[in-house]
């Protein structure tokens, strides 16, 4: 039969990729067509996403996919929590917020509502970030723009919308919010009503595979083609956990901005222990959910790098800065010299090099001489996390870990993945890095029918190849 293409965008809060997916009766081959740097603005004084810029690039990837032939269908992920608020017009009233303004953390100081009675009444992660509580602290500040809000999308919802014209709200990416019952599988009405937020802003969610709408017309290609956009796992998270082959027995840990450790599970689980974890539900695709944790991630290692170049005007690339942990650790830096990266210094530093010393002076570890001594501390702590979160899905919530199945741009990372290793004494599985790409086109072919389920689609992982641009 004839190939399917799919175009998967995947938007990271750090970078985004357009990948064309392709399946035929030799497999399932990916290759990227478009990448590029997720943009910020500061508008009223914070740190929002560039939405202009990010349908930019949107556009960019759509027209490179279209310039290798017809398309069958579209699907776009993103990271969660994230919102812009649109009018009746569907227009978006101002820049969506970054969830690294410190936003969230205010609304919940707000003393409104707790991180605990979130988590217990909608079984999220408890979150400072989350959607509600970045709209608590909104909602203070500037009431006139939830009065002109018609609806609240999520980054990919908003990215949707623009391609199709239609406002909606995809469900894996809603379990992000905090507003959304994962037992249940809605939003939270209820909770809704009492924060004094309105109804109207949380619409009925489409599940993933299902059709979000059609390419509007100035955007289709030469052939006039009405290509669907279905609606994959919406959530990055959700899509990168699709896209790997997890077996029963594994955890996975997806090493991006953040590091996500967890499992998947398949009812949401909610008990004393998970708050007190720090672990929460997702929705996943299929029917699926995550038992999840987030530990920061390379964030750190990006601010180090921001840091360093301030400094000393150099830029060193990302393997340059590993290979000088690398050097570090075979010269036997004092194992003092770490961090625990779930401090709140370090969750927006200024300064990364600044939080590091700040924090090893307060902890009585040495300060670091040199690049690779400051990130060899990173990723110390990172790893220290993450063994700690294996233990904790080992021994609170009795799941027996084998292995950890890890993905995501960091699995790369040799000396992050040997220091995770060694610190969880558990041998690490490789699957594919763009999990999320994957699993965002894996999902859309299930949409389209090309593929009967979940299972078969993992099936495909094992002998896909991967095209990446130079
Ligand atoms: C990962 C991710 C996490 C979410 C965080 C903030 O990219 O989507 O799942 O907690 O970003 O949105």
């Amino acid at each position: 039969s004839a190939p399917t293409h799919c175009l998967a965008f995947d938007f990271g809060a750090g970078s985004g990729r357009a990948m064309l997916g392709r399946l035929d009766a030799d497999g399932l081959a990916l290759e990227e067509v478009h990448r590029f740097e997720t943009a910020t603005v500061v508008d009223d004084g914070q740190l929002c996403w560039d939405l202009d810029a990010l349908q930019r690039e949107l556009e960019a990837g759509l027209r490179a996919a279209q310039a290798r032939g017809p398309l069958d269908a579209i699907g776009i992920d993103s990271w969660g929590v994230d919102f812009g608020l649109l009018d009746a017009e569907g227009q978006v009233l101002a820049p969506p917020l970054h969830y690294r303004n410190g936003h969230g953390s205010r609304g919940v100081a707000r003393g409104v509502l707790s991180l605990e009675a979130m988590h217990r009444r909608t079984g999220a992660q408890p979150l400072e970030l989350n959607t509600v509580f970045q709209l608590i602290e909104l909602a203070a500040r500037r009431p006139e723009r939830l009065a002109a809000a018609d609806r609240l999308l999520l980054m990919a919802d908003l990215l949707a919308a623009h391609l199709t014209g239609r406002p909606g709200h995809e469900y894996t990416l809603a379990t992000t919010s905090g507003l959304f019952d994962t037992v249940r599988g809605d939003w939270h009405y209820e909770l809704i009503d009492e924060l004094g937020l309105p109804r109207r802003l949380f619409r009925p969610v489409l599940a993933p595979g299902e059709v979000w709408g059609t390419l509007r017309p100035a955007l289709r290609g030469g052939d006039g083609r009405a290509t669907p956009v279905v609606a994959v796992g919406a959530h990055d998270t959700a899509s990168a956990v699709a896209g790997l082959d997890l077996a029963p027995d594994e955890a996975f840990l997806i090493l991006g901005s953040w590091s996500l450790l967890g499992v998947e599970t398949s009812t949401p689980t909610r008990d004393t222990h998970t708050l007190v974890h720090r672990f929460g539900n997702e929705g996943g695709v299929c029917g699926t959910h995550r038992l999840i944790t987030n530990i920061n991630g390379l964030y750190l290692i990006q601010t180090l790098r921001d840091a360093w170049r301030r400094r000393h005007g150099e830029c060193p690339t990302f393997s340059e800065i590993t290979a000088a942990a690398q050097a570090a650790r075979s010269t036997g830096l004092p194992a003092s010299v770490r961090i625990d990266p779930t401090d709140h210094r370090f969750f927006a530093p200024e300064d990364m090099m600044a939080a590091i010393d700040d924090f090893l002076n307060e902890h009585g570890g040495p300060r670091p001489a040199a690049l690779g001594e400051y990130a060899l501390a990173v990723y110390r702590g990172l790893a220290d996390q993450i063994a700690a979160g294996v233990t904790t899905l080992e021994q609170v919530f009795g799941r027996r870990i084998e292995a950890i199945h890890v993905s995501g741009g960091g699995s790369q990372d040799g000396i992050l993945c040997e220091c995770i290793s060694e610190a969880a004494g558990k041998p690490l599985r490789h699957g594919v890095v763009e999990a999320s790409a994957y699993g965002n086109v894996l999902m859309q072919l299930i949409g389209l029918g090309a593929i009967p389920d979940l299972r078969a689609a993992r099936a495909l992982l094992g002998g896909s190849r991967l095209r990446q641009k130079a």
